[in-house]
């Protein structure tokens, strides 16, 4: 058996987001968002299923932060409601939806914990999506205003933040596929419009959180990035594995998002080949995108298998799929943890990163409550020390890896596919009084945390 130690200050903690936990959809003045208006349309979400109610995270705020402490974590990664804080998007703050983030956050720092704050996971105004939503320019600094008031209330507690999770999915899933909020399919230009508009928000909210934080304060954002790992440890799959990590700074999966950010440009490439359809964009907002960020936040679930193959005496790369009978996990995506490791290695190798965090990292299995009333979720157990492990192996590497947060501190409303597919530490019973467990996986976790290392 092998310890992986971790660093002195590493920080261990889980993440959540406001629509998929906090229920209370139209309390205290919020406004409704893109994802109520989407959850409730017919034939959008598994079973019909809103986030209406979802984990009442909203009332039972201090229950979680009690588990959270039980666990035993350091930080805790939570989401802001934009329209709780701006009902339509922009004008006047709503203060009660700032109060309910003045309790929570008071309660986390009375606590120990500390707050890491995502200021968009999805739930934009839907008044601002009845004006064009990400489509439009004007989002990204309505976008800043909303940074700027959050900022100047919060960043005397606050000193952790990030941007924008997933933009590629809100761009993608939200107006693209039609498959998430606001369910829109557009055409391939105004889909990149929407993707820089979302980076341009980015951009504008780093500088917004700069100019008004009252304490010094760290600000990335929080990314999905194409990972992928080599099939096989032989030389050529490793340098295949190199090769297909550099030509994916040319393309969307990776270079469409990270160029921009890190090299203040869109790759050539892939705009080349948009052709008419790239998006409208001008030197001055290219520029603010690419302002530095102090951390880049990793989401790790799945990686692609690249192995190598010689084409008239020349390397190549290519995708190499999956066994049919390769173990998933509820979501179907396919197990291997190793993304972790190269994932971040790699993504090291061609950007100067300054720091990263995992922002989430975890799995959706079909947990079940046994007679014992516990949850024994001894795959998420073996999935999730797997990845701590090949976390692990960054240090060797000597990447600043500063912390991990699980995906996601409970069960939750997992978008499209409604409250079946249980991510948490935390159990919901959603049917009887939204009763939580904490699962065996807590309780591993919870040791992991205590020593400060993983046994594998
Ligand atoms: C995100 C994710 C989460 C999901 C998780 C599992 O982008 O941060 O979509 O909200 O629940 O990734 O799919």
């Amino acid at each position: 058996m092998t310890n992986c130690k971790f660093p002195k200050k590493f920080i261990w903690g889980a993440a959540a987001a406001s629509y998929q936990i906090e229920g209370a959809w139209k309390a205290d003045g919020k406004g409704e968002s893109i994802w109520d208006r989407f959850s409730h349309t017919p034939g959008k979400i598994a079973r019909g299923e809103t986030g209406d109610v979802a984990c009442d995270h909203y009332h039972k705020y201090k229950e979680d932060v009690e588990l959270i402490k039980q666990i035993g974590l350091h930080a805790y990664r939570l989401s802001v409601s934009w329209p709780r804080i701006f009902p339509n998007g922009a004008g006047k703050v709503n203060p009660k939806g700032l109060d309910f983030y003045d309790r929570l956050i008071d309660e986390l720092l009375k606590n120990d914990i500390t707050p890491f704050v995502t200021l968009y996971h999805w739930d934009l105004p839907q008044k601002l999506e009845d004006k064009g939503g990400w489509r439009n320019k004007a989002t990204s600094y309505a976008f800043a205003d909303y940074a700027k008031e959050f900022t100047k209330h919060f960043s005397d507690r606050v000193t952790h933040w990030m941007t924008q999770n997933e933009m590629i999915c809100a761009s993608d899933a939200g107006y693209k596929k039609g498959s998430q909020a606001p369910g829109a399919k557009e055409d391939v230009k105004t889909v990149n419009q929407v993707r820089h508009n979302l980076m341009l928000a980015h951009g504008l909210g780093v500088l917004a959180i700069r100019a008004n934080t009252k304490k010094k304060c760290e600000v990335g954002l929080a990314h999905n990035s194409g990972l992928m790992i080599p099939k096989t440890k032989s030389k050529k799959d490793l340098a295949a594995l190199k090769l297909a990590y550099e030509d994916s700074r040319n393309w969307d999966s990776n270079g469409w998002w990270l160029e921009p950010i890190f090299n203040g440009s869109y790759p050539t490439q892939a705009w080349e080949n948009y052709g008419k359809n790239v998006p409208a964009i001008t030197p001055k907002e290219m520029k603010i995108i690419s302002t530095p960020i102090d951390f880049y936040g990793l989401n790790v679930y799945f990686g692609e298998l690249v192995e190598g193959f010689y084409k008239d005496g020349k390397l190549n790369y290519r995708e190499a799929p999956y066994p049919k009978n390769h173990p998933k996990t509820s979501m179907d995506w396919d197990i291997n943890t190793e993304c972790t490791y190269y994932g971040i290695k790699f993504i090291s190798e061609n950007y100067k990163v300054k720091k990263f965090y995992i922002t989430e990292n975890g799995a959706a299995f079909n947990d079940v409550v046994s007679k014992d009333g516990r949850v024994h979720d001894k795959v998420r157990v073996k999935f999730l020390k797997s990845h701590v492990a090949s976390a692990h192996r960054l240090f060797k590497d000597g990447i600043n890896l500063a912390g991990y947060f699980v995906w996601s501190l409970m069960d939750n409303y997992e978008w499209a596919f409604g409250y079946d597919k249980r991510f948490g530490l935390i159990y919901v019973d959603y049917k009887n009084n939204q009763k939580r467990i904490l699962k065996d996986s807590a309780l591993w976790y919870k040791e992991v945390i205590k020593n400060n290392a993983v046994k594998i």
